[in-house]
């Protein structure tokens, strides 16, 4: 079991990977199936951190049952999975944590409502969605057609547009006078944001061991220190902590 927060975070997320099959057996609760490294999984669970949501974590990286029972519930096979108490399945962190909104709406909104911070943070949201996407569809999703004579010009398309997403988020976040993107506090604009930086940051200290990573690389994106030096004002969050 993982201790959500190190100083009273008041969530657990129970990881108990290893034991797929074992659940018929137990009560059911909120499962999210995810992959450890993933962007896309670490913002839902910032997301379920920000709601108080307790979730079951199954992470299904390198854990074959669990990532058929995963594709198995979800029509696209991608992972974050959510599964709800009642059995009911969201696949998607954008419509996941959309959701999360709306179905626990006395805690603070992952979105924020207010037109005055609207507009910074879906901005920010889509720029760290089309970079991370840039990325990690060729690079990962299609890199078996690296062969193709056309490879060459996508990639530097695609390089292309990650770079310009990511180079206009450091903008972003230099432009800010505080360490938020909304001026009403942490928000998904930030979860997005960090998430993508740390799998930025994360690439080539892994590159030696995780073909994808060296794949990703071959795209020849830079990471601007502007987006490096935001992200250190939010490394020590307990919930940031709490991802491991
Ligand atoms: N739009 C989806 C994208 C999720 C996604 O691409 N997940 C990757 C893991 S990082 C995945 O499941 N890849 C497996 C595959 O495409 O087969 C989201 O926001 O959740």
């Amino acid at each position: 079991m993982e201790q959500c927060g190190r100083r009273g975070w008041p969530l657990t997320l129970h990881d108990r990977s290893g034991a797929a099959g074992d659940y018929a057996k137990m009560p059911f609760m909120r499962l999210l199936y995810h992959f450890s490294v993933s962007p896309y999984s670490r913002r839902v669970r910032l997301a379920l951190l920000q709601k108080r949501v307790s979730v079951e974590l199954r992470d299904a990286l390198g854990n074959a049952a669990l990532l058929e029972e995963a594709q198995r519930l979800g029509a696209v096979k991608t992972v974050p999975i959510f599964v709800e108490e009642d059995g009911r399945v969201l696949g998607d962190s954008t419509v996941i944590t959309h959701y999360l909104d709306r179905a626990y709406p006395s805690e603070t909104p992952i979105w924020p409502t207010s037109s005055e911070d609207a507009f910074a943070v879906f901005e920010a949201a889509m720029l760290a969605d089309a970079g991370l996407a840039a990325l990690a569809d060729p690079g990962i999703r299609y890199y078996g057609l690296r062969d193709s004579s056309t490879w060459e010009n996508v990639q530097r398309e695609y390089a292309g547009r990650a770079q310009r997403a990511i180079d206009a988020l450091a903008d972003r976040v230099s432009s800010l006078s505080r360490p938020t993107v909304a001026a009403s506090g942490w928000s998904g604009a930030d979860m997005w944001i960090y998430t993508f930086v740390i799998w930025l940051e994360t690439l080539p200290k892994i590159a030696h061991e995780a073909a994808f990573a060296a794949q990703v690389l071959t795209f020849g994106c830079t990471l601007p220190p502007a987006l490096q030096r935001w992200a250190d004002q939010h490394r020590d969050r307990e919930d940031v902590r709490a991802l491991g």
